[in-house]
């Protein structure tokens, strides 16, 4: 799917304009510096290209786009709960309907904020009172940042993560440091923690690094970059890809899209939601992720 044809829907600025990705309206950016595309449908990033580069996000194109179901690429947003903590998978927030709150423009980059507020339909599977935000800055660098605010009388509690799915040019050539080495292995309970400092995929992974370093480091030879992912506001970065067996099992992914992605996700981890990060009422909490690149 290309997103940067599809028909305009209805224009914000010169820059700023809505389009349909399938049944769900997304808006896209167009900034000398870089171009983007968030879908109204679960806050999702579809789309981080830096001028003249590939894009930095991986986006299956048989993802279903009907407006219902999560959508399989770019960046979900998994809250208020990551993974199975409870159901669905990752939480409502990827599947809900969020707002345009807020747009600008600037010199260094566009700005993009979308919101999401508790309902009785998000009440009925999580009875507290929120709001949420998304943040998507597209500049030189990709700045994604969720931040969810208490507006209830008691604090809850939360996990979550932005699930960077990233475009890669072949998952057998590339390697990726600062993941640190102390992991929750979700595949293999007795896997060695002490792995080396450079991490190479050759089969599939599903691991809760929950040491990571400041910067982890995707190489991709093959396309000739390397991605820069720094994170803040989690407790853990998880990576995953599911391998040939898992994405054939996948209809929402190509059978050799595993190829072409691994996702680094900013995540704040814990196995229960109770145990997730506390967010007393009034107060607010962030969680983030940038990505960069440069070339090899
Ligand atoms: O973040 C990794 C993970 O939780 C995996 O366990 C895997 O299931 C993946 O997310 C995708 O989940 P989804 O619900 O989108 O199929």
């Amino acid at each position: 799917m290309n997103l940067y044809t599809a028909p305009i829907d209805y224009s914000l600025t010169k820059s700023i304009e809505f389009i349909y990705v399938g049944e769900s309206r997304a808006i896209r950016v167009r900034h000398p510096k870089a171009s983007g595309v968030i879908s109204l449908h679960g806050a999702h990033v579809l789309s981080y290209q830096p001028t003249g580069e590939e894009d930095l996000l991986w986006l299956s194109d048989n993802s279903q786009f009907d407006g219902k179901a999560a959508i399989r690429g770019g960046i979900p947003v998994c809250f208020p709960w990551f993974a199975k903590a409870a159901s669905p998978s990752h939480g409502f927030a990827r599947t809900s309907e969020w707002q345009l709150h807020a747009y600008q423009i600037t010199q260094e980059n566009a700005l993009i904020t979308l919101q999401l507020k508790d309902d009785q339909g998000t009440d009925a599977t999580w009875p507290h009172p929120f709001k949420a935000r998304l943040l998507f800055e597209v500049g030189e660098e990709l700045n994604v940042t969720l931040e969810v605010m208490n507006i209830g009388g008691h604090p809850w509690t939360f996990t979550g993560a932005l699930h960077t799915y990233l475009n890669i040019g072949d998952i057998d050539t590339l390697s990726v440091t600062g993941l640190g080495k102390t992991f929750i292995d979700k595949l293999d309970e007795n896997a060695p923690q002490a792995e080396p400092e450079t991490l190479s995929v050759t089969s599939a992974i599903d691991r809760i690094y929950t040491e990571p370093k400041e910067e982890i480091v995707v190489h991709d030879p093959t396309l000739g970059r390397d991605i820069i992912i720094k994170n803040s506001g989690h407790n853990s970065a998880v990576v995953w890809n599911p391998w040939q067996e898992g994405a054939q099992s996948m209809a929402d992914m190509q059978d050799d899209g595993y190829q072409h992605m691994l996702c680094v996700e900013s995540v704040w981890y814990a196995p229960t939601i109770e145990e997730g990060k506390t967010v007393q009422p009034a107060k607010t909490y962030q969680l983030s992720t940038n990505i960069s690149s440069r070339p090899r």
